[in-house]
């Protein structure tokens, strides 16, 4: 074949690259003799030749070519380490037309982005995945990656890798090839003039295979880090061609898109009723006729509870049925429980919101309106969230209060004591319930409502205990038994 060797700069590349910061808007940052630039110039070519500029999506990894999007005139996007497959993803999903491109080093796709790269290739998204093999990370000075051949020195690796403590380096291609989903792998190496050629056929294979939506094709370019590799550009060939492609063998592991009819996704169906049904389908019908008749107040306005104790104390399961209440009575809700360490004796918290407008953020801070506590660890730290008219609930078998704002309302009940009384310290988050329902009655509801706001309490509780037959009634006893016990400050 006849190639015509072409001076200048690719139309696939921006004429000035303005995003780049500083003086400099024509030149790229890599080093000289760096694999990136002869990668990026061959990739620009082929998005300009094939006219896809206007739908290829170019992914910038975490490496040395974080900056791609300074360079391709097309739609860019930079990522964290590793997930370039997963954005990937997203986007081929959302528009099929999209020309995905999923560009990585040999640290973001073998190490910490390795499970997605294989997820996304078993899957057979239809993108293009360029793997640059440099066997270093480059970007960071020089660790060893995990294609750093047995023996070669590197920043982390100073007496070269060993196989017997490090393993062996990872044969991408030959991994890859050995799933069912992906249509096309090749390895070729950025070397001499005769390999780069080839090279460029090989990416301009798999993109045609994703304009022709035939599914995952796979390169992976073996090219130099001369800077990490302390080499000249001449000499880094020479390690590409001698050393790195013993190890890595340039050739293609596989080629099957032409029997691979174009990808053909069943289209996501989103029926939000349909939804509603499977799961509150018991519940659904009951609620539409019984919403709170006249709302008051409390709940026209959206409520951000923060409900925080010791873990065992019932701090989640409480999160959890104002949530099903508030679910129960058609509002829009939502669930947020804090895991962590506090799981095994701290402070365990969790955040719900119940709302008639659909809700931007389940995350109960600043903006609390209720806050419920079940220890003094909790009420000193979650009572600077309240707003100034809101109202504190507090377990008074554990939290002396301090500190409220005359503005501030304030309930409490000895919710611990009672349960302990009734045979279970799991029954402190429903004597709770019962100081919320006083304060909805004393403040919030009226009548026909206040039956109701009961009514739902012992929904929820069935709903939540449901297969847990026995637990049904003690909580509903300790909910009364709290809302009778309790008081306001
Ligand atoms: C989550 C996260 N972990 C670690 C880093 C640090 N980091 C930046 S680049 C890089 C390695 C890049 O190596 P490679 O993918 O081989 O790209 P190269 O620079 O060699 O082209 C690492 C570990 C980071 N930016 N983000
Ligand atoms: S450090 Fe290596 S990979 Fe990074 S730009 Fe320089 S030569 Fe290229
Ligand atoms: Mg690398």
């Amino acid at each position: 074949m006849k190639y015509e060797v072409v001076h200048g700069r690719s139309k696939g590349f921006f004429d000035s690259f303005n995003r780049r910061p500083g003086a400099i808007k024509t030149n790229m940052h890599y080093c000289p003799g760096c694999g990136h630039g002869i990668l990026h110039k061959l990739i620009a070519e082929a998005i300009e030749d094939l006219q896809i500029k206007e739908r290829t999506v170019f992914i910038s990894p975490v490496g040395c070519s974080v900056f791609g999007y300074y360079y391709f005139d097309c739609f860019g996007i930079s990522v964290p380490h590793g997930r370039a497959p997963a954005v990937g993803t997203g986007l081929i999903r959302s528009d099929e037309n999209n020309i995905v491109i999923s560009y990585q080093g040999d640290g973001d796709l073998g190490a910490i982005g390795l499970n997605e790269f294989l997820q996304t290739a078993n899957r057979g998204e239809n993108m293009a995945v360029f793997f640059v093999n440099n066997a270093i990370y480059g970007m960071t000075g020089g660790q060893m990656a995990p294609t750093t051949l047995p023996g070669q020195k590197t920043i982390t690796s100073p007496l070269g890798r060993s196989v017997q403590s490090e393993g062996y380096p990872l044969k991408v291609a030959e991994m890859v090839a050995a799933l069912d989903a992906p249509v096309y792998v090749e390895r070729v190496a950025l070397s001499s003039g005769r390999n780069i050629m080839k090279a460029r056929a090989a990416l301009r294979k798999a993109l045609q295979n994703t304009i022709d939506k035939k599914g995952f094709s796979f390169v992976e370019f073996l090219t130099g880090c001369p800077v990490n590799l302390k080499k000249s550009a001449s000499e880094i060939n020479t390690f590409i061609d001698e050393q790195m492609s013993k190890y890595f063998v340039p050739g293609v592991y596989k080629d099957i898109a032409e029997n691979r009819d174009p990808i053909r996704r069943p289209q996501p169906v989103f029926a939000p009723e349909t939804v509603k049904q499977v799961l509150y389908g018991s519940y659904t019908q009951s609620a539409a006729v019984r919403d709170f008749s006249k709302l008051q107040p409390f709940f026209n306005k959206e409520r951000r509870i923060k409900i925080a104790g010791s873990g065992g104390q019932g701090v989640l399961s409480l999160g959890y049925i104002l949530a099903n209440m508030g679910n129960l009575r058609n509002f829009n809700v939502s669930y947020l429980p804090m895991y962590g360490p506090e799981m095994r004796g701290g402070t365990a918290n969790c955040s719900v919101v119940i709302s008639k407008q659909e809700i931007s953020s389940p995350m109960v801070d600043s903006n609390c309106n209720l806050l419920i506590v079940l220890n003094q660890q909790s009420f000193d730290k979650f009572l600077p969230e309240l707003k100034t008219n809101g109202f504190v609930i507090y377990d008074s078998s554990n939290v002396t209060p301090h500190d409220l704002l005359p503005t501030q309302g304030a309930y409490h009940v000895n919710a611990s004591e009672l349960a302990r009384d009734l045979g279970d310290l799991r029954y402190a988050n429903l004597a709770i319930l019962g100081a919320v329902s006083l304060l909805m009655d004393d403040y919030f509801l009226e009548e026909p409502d206040k039956s109701d706001f009961e009514a739902v309490v012992a929904e929820a509780i069935r709903s939540c205990f449901s297969g847990k037959e026995k637990l049904i009634t003690p909580n509903i006893n300790a909910f009364y038994l709290g809302k009778h016990k309790a008081q306001p400050n």
